[in-house]
Parts: structure tokens; C-alpha cells; sequence
């Protein structure tokens, strides 16, 4: 196989996605700048271009609202294709923005940024540093529980129709939702999408979160969905550790990172479900687990954790499917190997999983989880998501992350 050529691919995708200053994730199904995809495409363009990783980056921060948060999508210019869109969540601010968050994994593809040239990034590093460690403090004044990091809509996850969403969206009412068009099925076939009762509870909780004025507290006391995400808790975890190295690296006060970091591994004891032995998100209004073993809970090593009782779990999958790690456990009896967050294979969570693998000790695992992803976009192209019983793509194509995963770990 020559990789030259698909090297060549995967940076002129990145480059046909490119809207200037920000990357949308693929062109027609999602034609704005998402928080974490813009993370993985500045990572991908720290591997030819750190000009434009910065400018992505600080795009994205043109989106952070005054307390801090940094929402799942910023709107900069109007696009049809996609719903729903700025008038649905109907904020006020320039840049138009959704009114929720998304995996904050900005920190960590920062530093790699920087790292890839620490000469030409200081400064810019100086300047977006600030707006993470407010990023971050707004995490934990307001979505910290247990040392949790929870969640208020199955989109923050950036795992919208994860089984581990399936009983907490029970209490979420979605008949009252009025009529809508859904975009993203123009684009992909329905039965790779989620399902449109799952889009009625969407929408219910976006119109619940913008009744509430998008008050955190009134959310936290009356919103109807509020999960524990274990992918979250890794992730936000790993984030604090790259965020703490870097302000090391620039001579600033640690002591607030650092005790953050205290809490999140709290957080991490509380995720362990002990009667099903894995790492599992926990529905906080009714303290149960979700009951479900899916990519996220492999995000353990990525976040630091040295447990090899995860690897029981991991090698029983991998034998199980084709192209692992499969974003829901195959045996599961709600595992659905096309549909999107139940059981697809992704491969910019297997770059964080593999990374994870490699970091901890695990290196054949984590050579071999490389190699494997090298094969399944090598073969079937840079596809959303794909098939981890035959590798089957699926969802969007030319896709902004799946570009970004292979120039910086898969290749
Ligand atoms: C998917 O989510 C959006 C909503 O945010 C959607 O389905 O419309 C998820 O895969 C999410 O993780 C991702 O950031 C987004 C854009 O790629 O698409």
C-alpha cells in the first residue's frame, strides 16, 4: 500500500474542509465548527501547517462564552444542511453559538500544537492558555459531582445515542418537541443515524436548557438528564494533566490545576461499576450505573489510570469483532453495528485509546490497535465511522478527524 498517496488524501481533506480559520467536520452533514473536531484537525495540521492548528484553535475560542464554557458548535456564518441550527437555540452573542459543551479535549491537542513547534507556539500558547483555564474552571464550578464531570444532553458526550444514555433519557419527554426537519438523514442513510424518538428527547432538552436561560443552577436542579460521562471524566481529566504540564512550562500557579486533578481521580473511583467490572458512567439523579461498556470506559489509560482490569474486557472485544475497539460492547444485547454511537468503530477514539495503551505500558496492544485503524481507513477510506464486524464505512465521508487521526497517529 502506498501511504504517501493516502498521506496526500488525508491533508487534502483537511484542506477541502477548511473554511479559512476553522474546519467544519465534513462538508453537507455538518457545515459549522464543532469544539472537539476542531481540536483533532488542529492536531492534524500540527503535522504540516502550526499556523493554521493555532488559528483553529483560536477560532474556536471566538465561540467561549463570558462564563467560560465553550459550546459543542460555533455557527460563524449561516449554512443550510444542518438542524438544528443558531435559531433553535436562539442566543444573542456574536458568533452564534449552541447553548451546551462538548468533550474538552482542546487543552490536550494544544500542547501537542505547541509541541510541535514550541518556537513559533509560545506565544500563542501564552494567549489561549488563559481561556482554557476558564474552560475548565467552569467545568468544575458547575458539572463536577462525585468528582464526576456530568453531563445535561447526550450531545456533550460527543456520543449522542450511546446505549449509556438509553434509561437516563427515559425521564426526558419528547412528545411535546412540535414539528421539525431533520437534515442529517438527507445527507446519510436513516438506519446509521439516531432514531427520530431519540431526536424528539434532543430537541426536548435543548427547549428545556433555553427556557432555563441557560442558568447552570436551574439546570442542575430541574434538568431532566444529568449523567456522569465516564468518557467525559477521562478525557476532562487528561485535559487538566496537559493544561498543568503547559503551566509549568510557561511558569504559572499550579496549585488550582492541581487540585482539580485531585477531584477527578476521585471522580474515576466512582465510575467503577464493581458488579459489572468496568469503568461505567452513573446517572446522578438516581446514583445508578448506566449498566453499558462502551469506547469511553477504554479511555482510562488516555486519562492516566494504570488499571490492567480493563484489559480483560478489552482482549475479549478485540477477539470478538474484525476492526476494533467498537464504541459498545458486541455482546450487548442493544449493540447495532451501523448505528452510529451503539457499536460503530471510530477511529479518533482509537487514537486516544491507543495513545492511552502506549502511554501506560500496554505497547503490543497498542501497536497492534494502531495498526489495525492504519488498515480499516487504508482500505475503506476517511470515513465517519465504519463497521467493526467487516469494516464497512459508514456515516460521512471525507471526514475532517478520521484526516486528522492518520497524519498524526495511524500512518
Ligand atoms: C456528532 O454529533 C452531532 C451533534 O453534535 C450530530 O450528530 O448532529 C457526534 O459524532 C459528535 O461527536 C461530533 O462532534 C459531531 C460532528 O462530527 O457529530
Amino acid at each position: 500500500m502506498n501511504y504517501d498517496k493516502i498521506d496526500k488524501k488525508a491533508r487534502k481533506i483537511l484542506q477541502e474542509n477548511d473554511r479559512g480559520l476553522y474546519t467544519v467536520p465534513t462538508k453537507g452533514l455538518y457545515p459549522y465548527q464543532w469544539n472537539w473536531d476542531s481540536a483533532f484537525a488542529a492536531w492534524g495540521f500540527s503535522s504540516f501547517n502550526v499556523r493554521r492548528a493555532w488559528a483553529e484553535l483560536e477560532t474556536l475560542f471566538t465561540g467561549q462564552w463570558d462564563n467560560g464554557m465553550v459550546p459543542h458548535i460555533v455557527f460563524h456564518k449561516q449554512a443550510i444542511g444542518y438542524f438544528p441550527g443558531p435559531d433553535v437555540w436562539n442566543l444573542e452573542r456574536v458568533p452564534h453559538t449552541s447553548g451546551i459543551t462538548q468533550p474538552p479535549i482542546a487543552a490536550t491537542m494544544a500542547r501537542a500544537v505547541y509541541e510541535a513547534d514550541k518556537h513559533y507556539g509560545r506565544v500563542h500558547m501564552e494567549l489561549l492558555f488563559g481561556r482554557l483555564v476558564s474552560w475548565h474552571r467552569w467545568f468544575m464550578k458547575n458539572r463536577i459531582e462525585d468528582g464526576m464531570v456530568v453531563i445535561t444532553h447526550p450531545w456533550e458526550s460527543g456520543r449522542d445515542n450511546a446505549i449509556d444514555w438509553d434509561d437516563a433519557l427515559a425521564n426526558v419527554d419528547g412528545s411535546n418537541v412540535g414539528e421539525y426537519h431533520r437534515r442529517d438523514t438527507d445527507h446519510v442513510d436513516p438506519s446509521m443515524r439516531p432514531k427520530k424518538e431519540d431526536y424528539d428527547k434532543y430537541l426536548a432538552l435543548v427547549q428545556f436548557s433555553r427556557d432555563a436561560g441557560y442558568d447552570e443552577k436551574v439546570i442542575k436542579s430541574d434538568g431532566p438528564f444529568r449523567v456522569g460521562d465516564v468518557g467525559m471524566t477521562f478525557l476532562f481529566l487528561r485535559a487538566c494533566r496537559d493544561l498543568l504540564h503547559i503551566a509549568v512550562e510557561l511558569d504559572h500557579e499550579v496549585d488550582e490545576i492541581e487540585g482539580w486533578i485531585k477531584i477527578l481521580k476521585k471522580g474515576v473511583e466512582r465510575h467503577w461499576n464493581e458488579d459489572r467490572g468496568h469503568y461505567d458512567s452513573v446517572d446522578v439523579r438516581t446514583g445508578q450505573f448506566t449498566n453499558s461498556l462502551s469506547c469511553a470506559s477504554f479511555l482510562c489509560w488516555y486519562a492516566g489510570i494504570k488499571d490492567d482490569r480493563m484489559l480483560t474486557h478489552y482482549d475479549r472485544i478485540m477477539q470478538t469483532v474484525d476492526f476494533g475497539i467498537p464504541s459498545n460492547d458486541p455482546d450487548d444485547p442493544h449493540f447495532n453495528h451501523l448505528r452510529y454511537w451503539r457499536g460503530p468503530v471510530w477511529g479518533m477514539f482509537n487514537s486516544l485509546i491507543g495513545i492511552g495503551l502506549a502511554e501506560t505500558g500496554h505497547t503490543v496492544h497498542a501497536e497492534r490497535l494502531r495498526k489495525r485503524t492504519q488498515k480499516l481507513i487504508a482500505e475503506h477510506g476517511f470515513y465517519e465511522y465504519f463497521s467493526p464486524l467487516d469494516g464497512a464505512p459508514a456515516g460521512g465521508t471525507h471526514f475532517t478527524w478520521t484526516a486528522a487521526i492518520w497524519l498524526t497517529w495511524a500512518s
